[in-house]
């Protein structure tokens, strides 16, 4: 089994961040976007296509919001070896990072990542403590200014969705923000990678209300479902996060599409529920694959718009 066909402790994630951008240093750079709650760095890989010289558009992708979802932390460094190992061998790959940037923050919520692996498998938030709460942990996906702490997620410090002290209170969800506002102008896609139930989300989320390019990002999703399908036989649901998932306000995904990120997802990996969060490592491979095919369908779309 490879190192991609593991699940890797925060430590050893940090490790490979390092080799990877020191292994590759013409492809990926790394930029520090802030830190966490218990001050760990949070790092973004920059992955860019070494020809052109002219302005680029790019692309979003984040991992571990939640910190028992270890799927979408595998996701990530997949698909950075991915970017790096078939630029220039698969042509769908070197377009792709020829007409956007990909930036890549692998681990979103370190401190709650830590947690799940010393002291509770479960754990879902991050870590905080604010003042007067009893609980620790904010959900950082109920953390972002988009109808905040709304019908959906809850304003108790101990529940699972506590959406925090104001938007944006978290550190991680601060420093994703302000990352994106910095870039909003060339920011033409939103990735952010969950698990588990096979679905591919897109706003909104924060209401019923229908996105502007609700078609185009509906026959998006259908086409990255149709491929998953087609290549690995596998189901995933697709549609707008209220209506095929629930109401779930303060997300990622719904904040990023107001900021001006026309093409904005959420996707959820494998898998159905068997195994939940505890996804098998033997089933890593199959399932960073057929979402690798979802993002390339998509992030090819997007790139090919004028
Ligand atoms: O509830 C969530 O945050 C996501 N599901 S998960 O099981 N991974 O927790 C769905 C997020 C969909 N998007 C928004 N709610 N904005
Ligand atoms: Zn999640």
């Amino acid at each position: 089994m490879s190192y991609y066909e593991r699940y890797h402790p925060l430590e050893d994630i940090y490790l490979w961040i390092n080799r990877t951008t020191h292994q590759y240093p013409d492809m990926v750079q790394p930029i520090l976007i802030g830190s966490s709650f218990e001050k760990r760095p949070l790092w973004v890989l920059k992955l860019s296509g070494k020809r052109g010289n002219q302005p680029k558009r790019a692309m979003w992708i984040d991992c571990g919001i939640h910190a028992r979802e270890w799927i979408s932390h595998a996701f990530c460094l997949w698909f950075v070896q991915y970017s790096v190992d078939f630029y220039n061998q698969i042509p769908d790959m070197t377009e792709i990072l020829d007409s956007m940037d990909i930036y890549v923050l692998p681990v979103m919520n370190p401190d709650g990542y830590k947690y799940t692996w010393t002291k509770n498998r479960m754990w879902r938030k991050n870590r905080s403590k604010h003042p007067g709460n009893y609980c620790t942990g904010t959900d950082l996906n109920r953390n972002f200014d988009a109808n905040w702490c709304t019908m959906g997620s809850s304003h108790r410090s101990c529940d699972d969705t506590y959406c925090g002290l104001f938007p944006e209170s978290e550190p991680e969800a601060e420093a994703v923000a302000n990352f994106l506002r910095s870039h909003k102008h060339d920011m033409k896609l939103y990735l952010s990678i969950h698990s588990y139930s096979q679905m591919l989300l897109f706003p909104y989320s924060c209401s019923y209300q229908e996105a502007a390019n609700h078609n185009e990002l509906n026959e998006m999703a259908k086409e990255a479902a149709m491929n998953i399908r087609r290549y690995y036989r596998n189901q995933y649901k697709y549609g707008a996060g209220a209506k095929t998932i629930y109401l779930a306000p303060g997300g990622s995904d719904d904040w990023a599409y107001n900021l001006g990120i026309e093409y904005s997802f959420t996707f959820e990996l494998q898998d159905m529920g068997r195994y939940g969060f505890l996804l098998p490592p033997e089933l890593i491979s199959k399932a960073c694959n057929e979402a690798l095919t979802a993002v390339k369908t998509i992030a090819l779309k997007v790139s090919r718009k004028t």
